[in-house]
């Protein structure tokens, strides 16, 4: 029999991946590992469509790509080799890392409910490793815990994992062989389970990303693996805004978006113009009489989330952890505060003992995000990104939903900006203004200070003139 055939998958931009050794026998196939594809560039690589077996929806891994497999006999194969690699996190910045395939996190596994999956792990870590396969059921001896349910893999190895894909629904793989080292290393990957009934809870765009954090000091490329909540560099799937993509959707289209937490901390994710409704976590789906909506979902360490929502508003919309801080890049937790404090004095003696020091802060961290100061090797700024209007002032777990009418369906280009229609964008108002400053102040005296503000109490009456009544 020419398996060859049959072991093509084609890419959804048109590509066609060689998985395999397709041109050996089957017999000699069956005996044999499947290779172990790699791929490095970080851009989002199109999502593999299925070709055997029955018809889903393939997932988009935002800076990422999917594991092609091959069929021997019933079993789906896959081939993860854990390795050291090379990450970009954003341009200007690479993170020497652990993970699979060539990158962090390793290739999104995807496949059919119902599927027996077979998948060798090599390891090329100078360490052992074991992979665990998050929120799945399967046999005991297949969970992947060092010690507990398997032998360590040592380096060198090859490890099988063998079972049957019992329920569909968002999963993970990480380690767990020395897992506070190797997670915090950058390995992990996505384990998406399509249901066996292509109509099921159906999605036109369907996303997938990991939540990671790393601690990589300025200049040096490998992360600090114990460090405990002090990250620098809060990530979506290896990478910080603005090296994040993207997510493309068509006006109308149905969107899911899945997530999974393996940082130190929660991360309350929150998508801007929409509200929508949690389909699943790890544990399966959420029954949609069950869910209720939403406009951000608080992630656990350790959880999953799915969520959908129906695309109706077109626009640019931002997608983003809801603490602050994780919307940061490198950021140094020690400066003190100098909002409303005039440095300019102590700047000029600082100057004379400091050349190029530039004081900062005193109206805000604002003027930073559209400042080029110089970066110490192998960093990234902490707000940067710019758009349409100016600079986004963001870093770290930040990203855009791109909402575009008229895009082919598997159209995952970023489209630009959006064009707004004409009048629908917030404006300076150039009409007449109620009187902000005290009626005191003397027309021709030029931009007033914050002080000249007047402070309107509410619970006074305004007298005839316009002013307050003190009583
Ligand atoms: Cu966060």
């Amino acid at each position: 029999m020419d398996l060859s055939r049959r072991h093509l998958i084609r890419a959804a931009g048109g590509g066609l991946v060689l998985t395999g050794a397709s041109m050996v026998s089957g017999r000699v196939q069956a005996a044999s590992i499947p290779e172990a594809p790699t791929v490095r560039d970080p851009a989002t690589q199109a999502p593999l469509a299925p070709t055997t077996g029955p018809d889903y929806q393939p997932v988009v891994t935002l800076n990422g790509w999917t594991l092609p497999w091959r069929m021997n006999g019933d079993w789906k194969e896959f081939h993860l080799v854990a390795e050291p690699v090379v990450r970009e996190i954003a341009p200007g910045m690479k993170a020497h890392l652990w993970g699979y395939n060539g990158q962090s996190p390793g290739p999104t596994i995807e496949a059919v409910e119902g599927d027996n999956v077979r998948i060798f792990v090599t390891n090329r870590l100078p360490e052992t490793t074991a992979v665990h396969w998050h929120g799945q059921r399967l046999p005991n001896g297949m969970d992947g815990v060092g010690g507990l349910t398997q032998p360590h893999i040592p380096p060198g190895k090859t490890f099988v994992y063998e079972f049957r894909l019992r329920r569909s629904g968002t999963f993970m793989y990480h380690p767990h062989s020395d897992e506070m080292v190797q997670m915090a290393m950058g390995m992990m990957g996505l384990f998406i389970v399509h249901p066996r009934d292509p109509a099921f809870r159906r999605v036109d765009r369907d996303f997938a990303f990991l939540l990671n954090a790393f601690d990589i000091e300025a200049g040096s490329y490998v992360p600090k693996v114990n460090t405990m909540t002090e990250f620098n560099l809060w990530c979506w799937n290896s990478r910080a805004f603005p090296g994040i993509d993207p997510f493309v959707v068509g006006l109308g289209d149905k969107v899911r978006i899945r997530f999974g937490n393996l940082t130190m901390t929660n991360h309350p994710i929150h998508l801007h113009g929409y509200e929508f409704k949690v389909s699943g976590t790890d544990g399966g789906w959420v029954p949609e009489e069950a869910a209720w909506p939403e406009v951000s979902i608080d992630c656990a360490v350790g959880q999953m989330r799915s969520f959908d929502f129906v695309a109706d508003e077109p626009g640019d919309w931002a997608i983003h952890c809801h603490k602050s801080h994780h919307t940061m890049n490198a950021m140094g937790h020690a400066v003190k505060t100098y909002v409303g404090v005039d440095k300019k004095e102590v700047a000029k003696s600082i100057q004379k003992l400091v050349p190029g020091y530039m004081p900062m802060g005193s109206t805000g961290m604002g003027e930073m995000g559209s400042m080029e100061m110089p970066l110490p090797d192998n960093t990234l700024p902490m707000m940067t990104g710019f758009a349409q209007f100016g600079p986004v002032e963001m870093g770290g777990m930040f990203s855009v939903v791109k909402v575009r009418e008229g895009l082919a369906k598997d159209d995952y280009k970023d489209p630009g900006w959006f064009k707004h229609p004409a009048g629908s964008v917030a404006r300076e108002w150039t009409g007449a203004t109620p009187a902000l400053v005290r009626p005191d102040r003397k027309a021709d005296a030029g931009p007033p200070a914050s002080t000249e503000f007047a402070a309107v109490d509410p619970r006074k009456r305004p007298s005839a003139h316009g002013g307050h009544e003190d009583h």
